[in-house]
């Protein structure tokens, strides 16, 4: 299997990340990247490619036009402010207020913050473009008939949604990916977010669609972040009924549990006959995770990938989450590794 990766990702490494109260070191931070390249390149996987550019017309397509305009211009406005620190949201239009655009920085980062652990930091934008970039040229390669590619994108994505950064994410790598999967063609794609936390960003983008599926396993909202989405009666609205599904679980869930979820979702994904099969690829899920809670270990990883190759449609994995950095490469490699068993075996 080709993995894309691209360098540019070290220009994301915020210095501070709001956590319990204190500025710390982000969790989501370059190490977690290299450590899965470095296992990519000795477990022998395949080529380490790096990504083509692409423009902003595909991100534009998911995105919001005046939010990819903030975003690239934050960091200036607010260093123009005069702020010594990191972009940080600390005011939010919260309920029965209004929501319009404000026009200093300090509003318009509330207006577009869902979350404010995230830091926007100098280099940000240009990772973030990058990432976008690797998610991309893994979807061109599944177009010219590769069975299953990986891209290795960080900043990660799948919390960013129509207009909203948070969750250490910008751009929706994945929701970005799939829908260039569309504009070339394909009738029909499939996004399943096996990341520990809810991709809410992604819900949001085709909430209302029939023709992108979305199925999403990961901790339950009343526990975990992003705590405002991800309860199992959303279902899509409008022409979207019927194409959003939502398995939250509780905290200590073990394989067991969680697997009865994936099988339910694969069985989705499989009614649905996507021509693609985008996978939101974090691994947070793991036992040893510093940020989440559910207990899956490095071997149930393997056994997730048999799963999803044992499906049988051309697959690009979108880098997401996975925080316990030392293991973070091998559970990864681990899905990628069962994803091949299953399709060379036939
Ligand atoms: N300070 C992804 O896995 N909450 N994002 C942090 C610890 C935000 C996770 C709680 C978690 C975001 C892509
Ligand atoms: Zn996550």
């Amino acid at each position: 299997m080709k993995t894309i990766y691209s360098e540019q990702h070290r220009l994301r490494d915020a210095k501070t990340e709001l956590h319990g109260g204190e500025l710390v070191r982000p969790f989501e931070k370059p190490s977690r990247a290299e450590v899965v390249l470095r296992v990519v390149r000795e477990s022998g996987l395949g080529e380490v490619l790096g990504p083509e550019w692409f423009s902003l017309d595909p991100v534009l397509a998911v995105h919001d036009a005046d939010y990819v305009a903030f975003l690239q211009i934050a960091w200036q406005e607010w260093q123009d402010a005069g702020y010594a620190g990191e972009v940080i949201a600390n005011v939010w239009p919260a309920r029965r207020m209004q929501s319009r655009v404000p026009r200093c920085i300090d509003g318009k980062v509330g207006y577009y913050a869902m979350a404010a652990e995230t830091s926007i930091s100098e280099g940000t934008w240009a990772a973030a473009l990058a990432s976008k970039d690797v998610a991309l040229t893994g979807a061109k390669a599944l177009l010219k008939g590769e069975c299953g590619v990986f891209s290795l994108c960080r900043p990660p994505g799948h919390h960013a949604a129509l207009d909203m950064y948070g969750g250490y994410c910008f751009l929706n790598n994945a929701a970005i990916a799939a829908q260039y999967l569309r504009d070339q063609g394909a009738v029909r794609v499939a996004i399943l977010d096996i990341d520990f936390h809810h991709g809410n960003g992604t819900q949001d983008i085709f909430y209302e669609r029939d023709d992108v599926l979305f199925c999403s396993l990961h901790g339950n909202p009343e526990d975990a972040f992003p705590h405002f989405l991800g309860y199992a009666d959303e279902t899509g609205t409008g022409l979207g009924a019927g194409f959003n599904h939502n398995y939250p679980m509780p905290p200590g869930t073990v394989f067991a549990q969680w697997q009865e979820a994936l099988v339910s979702a694969l069985s989705r994904i499989v009614n649905f006959s996507p021509q693609y099969l985008v996978v939101s690829l974090g691994v947070d899920a793991f036992e040893n995770d510093p940020i989440s809670f559910f207990k899956l270990t490095s071997s149930n990883f393997l056994t997730t990938g048999q799963m999803i190759g044992a499906i049988d449609i051309p697959t690009l994995f979108v880098m997401e989450g996975g925080y316990d950095v030392d293991e973070v490469g091998v559970n990864v490699v681990n899905v990628l590794k069962g994803f091949q068993v299953k399709t060379e075996v036939g």
